[in-house]
């Protein structure tokens, strides 16, 4: 009697939550979630949504690859959200993975693969007022199609655009000039610049698809897609060589940034991860950078070693960060990981983070392999990328909660702490009604632990 009356207790009490917050359902396996966060998913059926961001008054903006902006209302029922009322604000199919906004909301930018556009926005509306205006162009390359915008929040008007290299190795990115994998920074006032006017932050930069900026100290920080299929001395190493790597670029508002224009290596140097298969390796250890050649590559070793910036941490080969984003206390850099498409085993298609310390540099050491601490990830990789989501852009709500994009799966999801809360809790909360949740689930569990019990 007493397990029964429990029993239906606790089916109601999960009904409740359940209501209370709905979440749709994947079509592939349910994503394996770190304890203590939950993942709902918040929407389906989008165009390859890559970046994304919230507007000073609460929407949620998307760009989807090959359509445009679209923008979602945010509902909330206690510490529930869901997404609502999708429109399109910009209908651009040029338009494929940059997206920024200034502080008042009124300026929109977006990237195509050759140039930037400006729009005036109006965020009660969701609505742009007129045409886009280029405000950076001469962009195009053949190979990697994404640029991507931060704006400081520390340096005014200054807004960096990275541009990735015309093909895998791209000889063409040793001359400076030529304007290929770089973070070039611009005034976002200006209209028409071509992206080699720009003033160059690093260069030697593969794609770095992610940049971000550290909230607390201002320093700025881009993960970048390494090389495919590299060969060092004759020798195929591509399964587990080069690291992806994160690259520091210092303070933006440092007159004497010593990183400025700085070159990290990229089409001669790449960094290592599994030394053991590189050949004649000699001292190199993971997180240092190293030649590639067809012959005694080792002689061009201490040129990268001395020569080119090191990155600050690497990540395993082939997993793909594509953005990055500080919580506000400048503690955690979070990271999406796409994944790997040309890697036996597939790796990445994760959410996953990194910890800094107060000095605003990563906790973990250069020669790390153990950076990244996953969020969520797929729970079964080996079908990936066919049946996997794919994490591609990040956006903060005004409480903390953290939304991703899949561009492979067209869906949004949000990450919140177990029982509702936001991963930045330095972000305002919800009080009321996040109590309520919590108590709700607390009663549910006491509930639960008991029937346990009595079984
Ligand atoms: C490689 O290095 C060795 C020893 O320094 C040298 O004898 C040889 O000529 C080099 N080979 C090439 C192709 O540079
Ligand atoms: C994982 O996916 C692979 C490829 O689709 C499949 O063969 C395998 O059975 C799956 N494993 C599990 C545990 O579902
Ligand atoms: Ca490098």
């Amino acid at each position: 009697m007493l397990n029964q009356v429990l029993l239906t207790f606790a089916a109601l009490q999960a009904r409740a939550l359940a209501q209370s917050c709905p979440s749709l359902t994947a079509s592939y396996p349910a994503p394996s979630v770190a304890s203590g966060y939950e993942a709902r998913l918040v929407a389906q059926g989008l165009e390859k949504p890559r970046g994304l961001l919230f507007d000073n008054k609460g929407n949620l903006l998307v760009i989807e690859r090959g359509v445009g902006i679209s923008s979602f209302n945010v509902k909330e029922d206690g510490s529930c959200v869901t997404l609502d009322n999708k429109k399109t604000v910009v209908g651009d199919r040029t338009l494929n993975h940059g997206i920024e906004i200034s502080d008042d909301s009124k300026s929109l930018y977006a990237s195509s693969t050759e140039s930037v556009l400006k729009y005036e926005y109006d965020p009660s509306k969701q609505t742009i007022k007129g045409q886009g205006q280029i405000i950076i162009n001469g962009m195009t390359t053949d190979d990697t199609i994404t640029r991507t915008l931060l704006f400081s929040r520390k340096s005014k008007n200054k807004l960096l655009v990275s541009r990735g290299s015309d093909e895998n190795i791209d000889l063409s990115a040793v001359d400076v000039n030529g304007g290929e994998s770089q973070i070039r920074i611009f005034d976002p006032s200006k209209t028409g610049q071509s992206y080699t006017s720009g003033v160059t932050l690093g260069w030697g930069l593969r794609n770095a698809v992610g940049i971000a900026e550290n909230p607390t100290d201002g320093g700025i920080w881009s993960a970048e897609n390494n090389a495919d299929n590299i060969e060092r001395d004759g020798f195929e190493i591509h399964e587990n060589n080069p690291a992806e790597e994160l690259n520091y670029h210092g303070k933006l508002d440092d007159a004497n940034n010593p990183l400025l224009d700085k070159n990290y290596g990229y089409p001669l140097c790449y960094g290592a991860w599994d030394t053991s298969e590189i050949p004649s390796a000699g001292s190199l250890q993971t997180g240092q950078q190293f030649a590639i050649a067809e012959t005694n590559a080792t002689n061009q070793d201490p040129f990268c070693t001395n020569d080119r910036e090191a990155p600050r941490l690497v990540f395993q080969p082939h997993t793909s960060p594509l953005d990055l984003k500080f919580d506000s206390k400048g503690e955690n850099l979070y990271v999406t990981l796409h994944g790997s498409w040309n890697r036996e085993d597939p790796v990445g298609y994760s959410v996953s983070v990194i910890s800094f310390g107060k000095d605003g540099q990563p906790s973990e050491a250069s020669t790390s392999t153990n950076a990244l601490s996953p969020i969520i990830g797929n729970t079964n990789t080996t079908a990936c990328p066919g049946e996997c989501f794919r994490p591609v852009g990040l956006a903060w709500d005004n409480k903390g909660r953290l939304f991703f994009s899949s561009d492979s799966t067209g869906e949004i999801y949000v990450l919140v702490k177990s029982g509702g809360g936001g991963l930045d809790d330095s972000k305002p909360q919800s009080a009321g009604s996040t109590v309520s949740f919590n108590g709700l689930s607390m009663i549910v569990t006491v509930v639960a632990c008991v029937f346990a019990y009595f079984l």
